[in-house]
């Protein structure tokens, strides 16, 4: 497929770029399982960006990425600092990257940035990305309203570079069904942090294994910040009081450093605990390389099984 050939990646497969999670070492860990990883620069200063960086060249020898968080309020220095860096291949979320665009492509950068709409990936085709990512509403994190399922086609429909899609992809049923909906690889997050290798709490990889389908919610709706984490006292509390009315700065007091409270702390009732829908299917910790080999097994199962399918 496009991905792995043009960045000479074993799997066509982009880490997502999980503020706090992607660190150095584990953005290096899943490009040396084969994948591309990402360093997360959500929550990061341009200083532990660089130092993500150096740690990321110490313990891989393999093409790894960095994924700019563009709500950072040192974005503008951190878009800068990848140039100088010599990173290859960037990804961008949470925003438009446009004003950075000249500078990566004379760089020589690989840049995708993360879509949620028909009208950004156009956007970002005319300001010279050599691939999107569209990520649907499944995913965690910061998202948009679109599913994987009705973005990734109608994406498809209007561009004609490379989509990578994103949202709700952790097995190989629903990587075949990406691939059946136009795509050109795939972006996965919630499925590699039930990893050994992910740096979180171990009560948030625990609540990762325990959730179920319904198990997580989109707070920040009505505010504008659609964050999907998982249902625990924190998100219960900030939507009945988004449902009251209550003003951006009462509802940031929830949530500011809430992240930080569940990767670090490990503390699961005011903890952000940020994860996709399919959390309710990650049932299983074990090694990056093995969850990221598996997936393509199943993918190439899959793939045969509705080849036999008599219609
Ligand atoms: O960026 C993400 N996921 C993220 S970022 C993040 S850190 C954070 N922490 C607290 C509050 C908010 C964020 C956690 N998860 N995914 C990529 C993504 N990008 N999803 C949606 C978008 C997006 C939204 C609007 C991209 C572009 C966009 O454009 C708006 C415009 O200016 O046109």
């Amino acid at each position: 497929m496009w991905l792995d050939e043009t960045l000479h990646l074993k799997y066509p497969l982009i880490q997502g770029g999980m503020a706090r999670v992607a660190t150095g070492a584990f953005a290096a860990a899943v490009s040396n399982a084969g994948a591309l990883g990402l360093i997360g620069s959500g929550g990061m200063t341009c200083d532990m960006l660089r130092e993500a960086i150096h740690e990321a060249k110490s313990k891989t020898d393999r093409i790894f990425g960095v994924n700019l968080m563009l709500m950072n309020p040192e974005a503008d220095a951190q878009a800068q600092l990848v140039i100088d860096e010599g990173i290859k291949v960037v990804t961008t979320g949470a925003g438009n990257p446009g004003k950075y665009m000249k500078a990566w492509k004379e760089a020589g950068i690989i840049v995708m940035p993360v879509v949620p709409s028909a009208a950004l990936a156009k956007r970002m085709e005319r300001a010279g990305a050599d691939a999107v990512i569209a990520e649907g509403t499944e995913s965690g994190g910061h998202v948009g309203e679109l599913t994987t399922m009705a973005l990734v086609p109608q994406v498809k429909a209007v561009v004609s570079i490379p989509v990578i899609a994103a949202g709700g992809i952790a097995s190989g049923k629903q990587a075949l069904a990406a691939l059946a909906l136009g795509a050109d690889g795939f972006q996965v997050g919630t499925m590699l942090l039930a990893s050994y290798e992910a740096p979180i709490h171990e009560n948030y990889k625990q609540a990762i294994l325990k959730a179920k389908d319904t198990g997580t919610v989109v707070t920040g709706r009505i505010g504008g910040t659609p964050v999907r984490i998982i249902k625990n006292k924190m998100a219960k509390n900030y939507i009945k009081k988004e449902k009251e009315g209550a003003s951006l700065m009462e509802l940031e007091k929830f949530t500011l450093g809430g992240l930080r409270r569940a990767v670090v702390d490990g503390d699961v009732d005011t903890g952000s605990l940020m994860a996709g829908q399919v959390a309710g299917m990650v049932n299983k910790e074990d090694s990056l390389e093995h969850i990221i080999a598996n997936l393509f097994d199943e993918l190439k199962a899959e793939q045969k099984r509705v080849s036999e399918i008599k219609l």
